[in-house]
């Protein structure tokens, strides 16, 4: 049996997103806390950077019954991708191809739009570079996850139910919910978008959503 090792830091909206696929398929792992920002960030510290070298978290390490490491996957949505075909049970893609590609329309909504804008480093980058101060950050970064939000909202419009795809959760719920805790931290006001708000409402009240929160991990400060 495969043990799971993830590194990552628990602020992480893609780090966040593993936990809660891992919790949604029972599966249990080790934490590796990696700090992206104490001493400048441990992302970019040549053991990690061994581990993965775009120095960004999560990185999944596999692991075999001796402890011996046998792979080590990064970028979250190709680790969500592998966990769902290694542990198929609960499926977290719908049942069709044409709902499978609606669903991953959602997570790369999320995955390749929004959250890259306002990623650590690019926020670093516009301080330390661009000489702007902590509001004009703070409002660089919501005013992308809402430009994001506005296209995402009229999209899962179309495909809620319960929850972002109908009434299971699926991959766009594990990568929704961490970007809403994004919006929240940058103060983004969700009242014009009631469908993110309602997903990320019913997909909080599940036990691997709540169990992958943020605030819940020991590496939390
Ligand atoms: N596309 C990547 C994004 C990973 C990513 O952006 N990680 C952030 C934290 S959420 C990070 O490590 N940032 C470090 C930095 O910007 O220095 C994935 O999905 O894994």
């Amino acid at each position: 049996m495969t043990r799971y090792r993830l590194h990552g830091y628990f602020r992480s909206s893609a780090t966040y997103r593993v936990r809660i696929a891992l919790g949604l398929k029972g599966l249990s792992w080790e934490t590796a806390p990696v700090h992206l920002v104490r001493g400048g960030g441990e992302q970019h510290g040549e053991a990690y950077r061994r581990l993965n070298p775009m120095r960004e978290v999560p990185a999944l390490e596999l692991l075999d019954a001796d402890g011996q490491t046998t792979a080590v996957l990064a970028q979250s949505v190709a680790i969500l991708e592998y966990l769902d075909e290694v542990h198929p049970d609960p499926p977290l893609l719908p049942a069709t191809p044409l709902l499978r590609a609606r669903c991953r329309q959602l997570v790369e909504a999320v995955n390749s739009s929004i959250q890259p804008v306002q990623n650590l480093r690019v926020l670093l980058h516009l301080e330390r570079a661009l000489g702007a101060d902590k509001a004009q950050v703070h409002a660089w970064a919501a005013h992308f996850i809402a430009r994001g939000f506005e296209g995402l909202e009229p999209l899962l419009a179309q495909t809620a139910g319960r929850f972002a795809m109908g009434d299971a959760p699926t991959l766009a719920d594990v990568v929704l919910v961490p970007q809403v805790f994004n919006a929240r931290r940058f103060s983004v006001d969700l009242a014009p978008f009631p469908t993110i708000a309602r997903v990320e409402a019913s997909a909080s009240q599940l036990d691997a959503f709540q169990a992958a929160s943020p605030e819940r991990q020991p590496d939390a400060e």
